[in-house]
């Protein structure tokens, strides 16, 4: 009798030790889809051969991805620059393995964490995101007086404006996304010509503008285009009446269709307001030039 009380004993603990290793076993199961869940900044990416590095952009160019237990969302501020359409993806997560994370649309993507953040991979293209705090999409995505293309932001009105130094010292500039507007203000005598010189030489597909103002805001000389081969403007201006005097420095089609920043390329360049260099102007050309930034995720 003993033997049998003692048996089922033994037998009743076996099953509790049972049902606690597989309790244990599913509680031990790693939770994939909440290693995942978070917000990231795109450092760099890897599309079709073509690399780009993010990290070294200002904020308002830069892009997203938030992760949360079912959702996989992209953000980039390209197709509708600094307005409120930013999301350019939004997937539906299915199921997440160790190695990937699956969609409704049935695409997936290979990834790995790391210390930083997480490496998206499909086929060739690899997108390497760090953990990021602030709020997606960024304020300046909606407010471009609050851009951070530049030390000289923000200077998109005459009261921002920049003062530069009519003795030939230049200033180094970004021309961003989100309809940037770079302000300069210099002092002029009258009787003296200046030379109000923009130059893009390092970024080949920046077209700019030139528009000089008086300090009550009337314009006083335009230049699009130097001459029929360079797209950078330059002034050559006789300044009759002593005085503060204001530029403006504007993309090409920001300048035509104002509000419109679907179509512009950002870049660097240097503006210089000298009274001594020579210069020769002839007419104004149109380049139409449209730039179409590709999707993060195009497939
Ligand atoms: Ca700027
Ligand atoms: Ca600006
Ligand atoms: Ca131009």
């Amino acid at each position: 009798m003993r033997s049998r009380q003692l048996k089922t004993s033994i037998n009743s603990a076996l099953w509790v030790v049972l049902c606690f290793l597989l309790v244990s076993c599913e509680e031990e199961a790693p939770d994939y889809t909440t290693e995942l869940i978070g917000s990231y900044i795109v450092d760099y990416s890897i599309i079709d051969g073509s690399s780009t590095d993010y990290s070294a952009m200002p904020l308002e160019e830069t892009r997203f991805v938030v992760i949360s237990s079912s959702s996989f969302t992209e953000y980039a501020n390209f197709e509708n620059l600094c307005d409120t359409n930013s999301v350019t993806q939004a997937k539906v997560i299915t199921d997440v393995t160790d190695t990937l994370i699956y969609f409704d649309d049935g695409t997936h993507r290979f990834y790995a964490l790391s210390d930083d953040g997480l490496i998206l991979t499909y086929e060739d293209d690899q997108y390497t995101l760090s953990y990021y705090s602030g709020t997606i999409p960024p304020t300046v995505w909606g407010d471009p007086s609050l851009l951070t293309n530049d030390v000289y932001e923000p200077d998109n009105s005459f009261v921002e404006a920049t003062s530069i130094s009519a003795a030939g010292s230049s200033q180094e500039h970004y021309q961003a996304v989100c309809d940037d507007e770079d302000y300069f203000k210099f002092d002029a005598l009258g009787g003296t010509i200046y030379i109000i010189d923009v130059s893009a030489k390092g970024s080949p597909e920046l077209d700019l503008t030139l528009t000089l103002f008086t300090a009550e805001g009337d314009t006083v000389a335009f230049n699009d285009d130097r001459d029929s081969n360079d797209l950078d403007p330059e002034l050559e201006w006789l300044c009759d009446e002593d005085g503060e005097y204001y530029f403006v420095v504007k993309k090409y089609w920001d300048y035509l269709n104002p509000g419109d920043s679907t179509d512009d390329a950002p870049g660097t360049y240097t503006a210089t307001v000298d009274v001594t260099k020579e210069l020769s102007r002839s007419s104004n050309p149109q380049h139409p030039k449209i730039s179409k930034a590709k999707s993060l995720f195009p497939r």
